[in-house]
């Protein structure tokens, strides 16, 4: 009898919960969201990490940190693809032509994209690849969120189905809008813009009156329109003719000590894609007609800033860099 007893109590301990919590108890903590139809239910205690998407809404559930999909519909020009433009305000788009587009993204997302991308022809042809940045509203040199996008040859930044607005992953707030470009000087906006998650927020760069942070952040196109200012060849946020790393200097070398150039010729044109092409014709070219070198030495001599048009004159990024 005793040792039933003990058989008892240790069943008891072992299979009986000190206290067990009832079902209502848990659901009846927590809230629901809905948009259209699309619902999300959270409550206390209940792990469930999800999203759903209807449209541009995102509803996130659990412990998503980065559910957020605010929109922006950037519009940019490069000045190099405008150099020799049979239109004004629609850059040339000879790199897609040439099939000389890479279809993964020259940046560090190394972002991909379908090659029928590039079959699109016309004004919203793909010119490139460039940057997104979003920047802190409290601290402009603070990056809240980065991504690769395309450029259409009529200035729309797009994502990589080349069509649809862009989406970033930061919170609906207000954020300095950034474009870079790999051989172009970056550019950012004077203020702040509210970006949300149900429409696509302008930020027109190519705009004159779209105020841009710094001084001649951009250079003023003879059709009133503003381009990024090309040039940079090694990508070090400034545009240089003249010193020993000038950006004319990387182009000379470039073509000298090319694989294809074994005699070493300056005048040997290298067809490709390559940051040493200012104008993005798909000829890395120091000599000649429209060589990339004078390219360069036009943009600084014109400067508006290069008053007595020297060409030891050095255009600088107004993007602050921490
Ligand atoms: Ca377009
Ligand atoms: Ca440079
Ligand atoms: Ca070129």
């Amino acid at each position: 009898m005793k040792i039933l007893s003990v058989i008892i109590l240790i069943f008891t301990i072992t299979f009986c919960p000190a206290q067990s919590i009832e079902r209502f108890s848990i659901d009846n903590g927590g809230a629901s969201v809905s948009n259209g139809s699309i619902q999300l239910l959270y409550t206390i205690g209940e792990v469930n990490v999800q999203e759903i998407d209807a449209g541009s809404v995102s509803v996130s559930e659990g412990f998503i940190t980065s559910g957020f999909k605010i929109l922006v519909d950037p519009k940019v020009f490069l000045q190099g693809p405008l150099i020799n433009a049979a239109t004004p305000d629609i850059m040339e788009d000879d790199l897609r032509i040439n099939d000389q587009l890479p279809t993964t993204s020259p940046y560090e997302d190394n972002a991909t994209c379908n090659t029928t991308v590039f079959d699109i022809t016309g004004n919203n042809a793909i010119v490139d690849w460039v940057w997104l940045e979003l920047r802190d509203a409290n601290d402009n040199t603070k990056i809240i969120n980065a991504r690769s996008a395309l450029l259409q040859r009529d200035g729309d930044v797009v994502d990589v189905d080349g069509v649809s607005n862009i989406t970033m992953q930061a919170p609906p707030t207000g954020y300095y809008v950034t474009v870079k470009h790999r051989n172009h000087l970056g550019v950012m906006s004077a203020q702040t813009i509210m970006l949300n998650e149900s429409s696509a927020t302008d930020a027109d760069f190519t705009d004159n009156a779209f105020n841009t942070f710094g001084t001649n952040a951009q250079v003023l196109l003879a059709s009133g329109s503003t381009a990024l200012w090309a040039g940079d060849t090694n990508n070090d946020g400034s545009v240089q003719f003249s010193g020993g790393n000038s950006d004319v200097n990387i182009l000379k070398d470039f073509i000298l000590n090319h694989p294809s150039n074994p005699l070493g010729f300056l005048t040997v044109a290298i067809n490709g894609y390559f940051n040493q092409d200012v104008n993005m014709d798909g000829i890395a070219k120091f000599s000649g007609t429209s060589n990339d070198s004078n390219a360069i030495k036009d943009i600084i001599l014109n400067h508006p800033g290069n008053f007595l048009n020297i060409p030891t004159f050095t255009i600088n990024t107004q993007v602050p860099e921490n």
